[in-house]
């Protein structure tokens, strides 16, 4: 009971403001001792080092326009297209009401994230725009009354995690705000692709308003923005939803200190949450490193945890001019390569306006999962290789089992190994589990295998050392 009274009693302090919440070992300045009831970082990292695959979803109104505006295609990135349309914010209100995700079906999401293997499901609640694709008492420009669906998108989506144990994390734009009143803008916004007819005017505000290209964006300041918007809309993430498994903060341009301490502090709603490193640089380092759109070599790892986020194509919101995707070979690679250095792999889908998965995120999500039916031992709750790059795969490992991917199948059927040490208990395929013959070369341990390679994608090797 006491115990109950003082937590309640800190978060309500902590959510006003008053004080840092200490109860996180990995928070921001002014950061003291952990309670006692705290869980390390160690133990609110366990699940997600151990999942390794996620999804991330970007959707909101900028997939209505899906990368058009006045017959243009704009930018590259669709979810980015009010900013590169120069779009004034009532215009872009206009989109907001088309917006009618009626094939919305949360149920079947989360069983294609789940059928391909991944362990959770990271949502834009809010991105650049200013949307909430949430209920929100903070502001209107939400789905709820801003669009003629008029019903919180997150809440079923919540559901069926549950439904298949699947964890939800929200991404949430904390300082980037491009609708709501005194929101930042990281980038001026630009004509790509089209010709603004205001652009002279826009170009005048733009360069007098710390990139801002509508009044209507500057009539509060960022301080009533974070305080209006910012920090209940966090509170609400985390307060209405259960469980929140993550919060992914994006783009900090313009924020203090101040202004993330407040921010930090909702933290204490959700014990168990990890969060991302976007919050505030330098001292806000999160829990976890987010490359985005590219994989780290092995020099600039340094022994922290790191997520990758990246399109499946080229855009993050659903842009139906963007055919440049990503072979399913590409995609299982790159999870190998990213388990094989120790990270996890965050991989987007950007729905359409009417709420679907674009077709072939559909079909490489398919791919994904047949081939982590048969080889998923070789991803989850493993660990980096401790060998040195292999020229023909990848390896990761788990305790005393090495999982060998290998990308090119050698011609001779001989894997040669350099680098593992111990005798050899067994080595198998992981697709069938034929046993394999081993022996101890000059070049390493040789294992022998068929001739032909069982997966044109990637072939798993498992070796057992005693
Ligand atoms: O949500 C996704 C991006 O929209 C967001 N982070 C990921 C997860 C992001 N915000 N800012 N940035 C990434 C970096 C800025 C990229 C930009 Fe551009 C380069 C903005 C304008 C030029 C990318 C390319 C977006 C539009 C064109």
């Amino acid at each position: 009971m006491k115990k109950a009274f003082f937590t309640g009693v800190f978060v309500v302090m902590a959510a006003c403001g008053f004080a840092q919440p200490l109860a996180r070992e990995t928070a921001g300045p002014g950061n003291g001792s952990a309670g006692s009831d705290t869980l390390t970082r160690d133990q609110r990292m366990a699940w997600w080092r151990d999942a390794r695959f996620g999804m991330f979803i970007h959707w909101g109104v900028y997939a209505q326009l899906a990368g058009e505006y006045d017959g243009h295609t704009i930018g590259k990135a669709a979810e980015w297209i009010m900013n590169r349309g120069k779009i004034p914010v009532a215009e872009y209100h206009k989109v907001a009401r088309q917006f009618n995700p009626v094939k919305y079906d949360p149920d079947a999401w989360v069983r294609m994230a789940k059928d391909a293997g991944m362990k959770y499901i990271v949502i834009t609640a809010k991105h650049h725009d200013g949307f909430a694709l949430f209920g929100s008492k903070a502001s209107k420009w939400n789905v709820v009354d801003a669009t003629p669906y008029g019903k919180d998108l997150l809440k079923p989506l919540v559901a069926a995690c549950r439904k298949y144990g699947m964890k939800i994390g929200f991404y949430y734009s904390q300082a980037q705000d491009w609708n709501n009143p005194g929101g930042a803008v990281a980038r001026k916004p630009t004509s790509e692709g089209w010709a603004n007819p205001d652009s002279a005017k826009i170009d005048a505000y733009t360069a007098a308003h710390s990139g801002h290209w509508d009044p209507a964006q500057t009539t509060d300041s960022m301080g009533d923005y974070i305080d209006k918007v910012s920090v209940p809309q966090v509170k609400e993430l985390l307060t209405n939803y259960g469980d929140v498994a993550v919060l992914w903060w994006d783009t900090p341009t313009g924020m203090t200190d101040a202004y993330a301490g407040k921010l930090h502090a909702l933290l204490a709603l959700q014990p168990k949450i990890i969060t991302n490193d976007r919050l505030k640089r330098p001292d806000f380092p999160g829990d976890y490193k987010t490359p985005e759109q590219k994989i780290p070599k092995l020099s600039d790892l340094d022994g922290q945890d790191w997520e990758t986020c990246m399109t499946m194509n080229g855009t993050w919101g659903f842009k139906a001019s963007d055919h440049n995707w990503k072979t399913p070979t590409t995609l299982v690679r790159n999870l190998i390569d990213i388990a094989s250095k120790g990270g996890n792999y965050l991989l987007n889908v950007g729905p359409t306006a009417e709420g679907e998965f674009p077709q072939p995120s559909i079909d490489a999500l398919k791919a994904i999962g047949v081939w982590m039916k048969v080889n998923g031992a070789a991803i989850y709750g493993t660990k980096a290789s401790p060998l040195a790059p292999l020229p023909w795969g990848r390896c990761t490992v788990k305790g005393k089992v090495y999982y060998l991917s290998v990308f090119d199948w050698p011609a001779d059927g001989k894997l040669v190994v350099p680098g593992v040490k111990g005798e050899v208990k067994k080595a198998s395929l992981l697709a069938g589990g034929a046993a394999l013959k081993t022996a101890s070369g000059a070049d390493g341990l040789v294992i022998t295998v068929p001739a032909a390679a069982p997966d044109a994608i990637a072939s798993v090797v498992k070796v057992e050392l005693k």
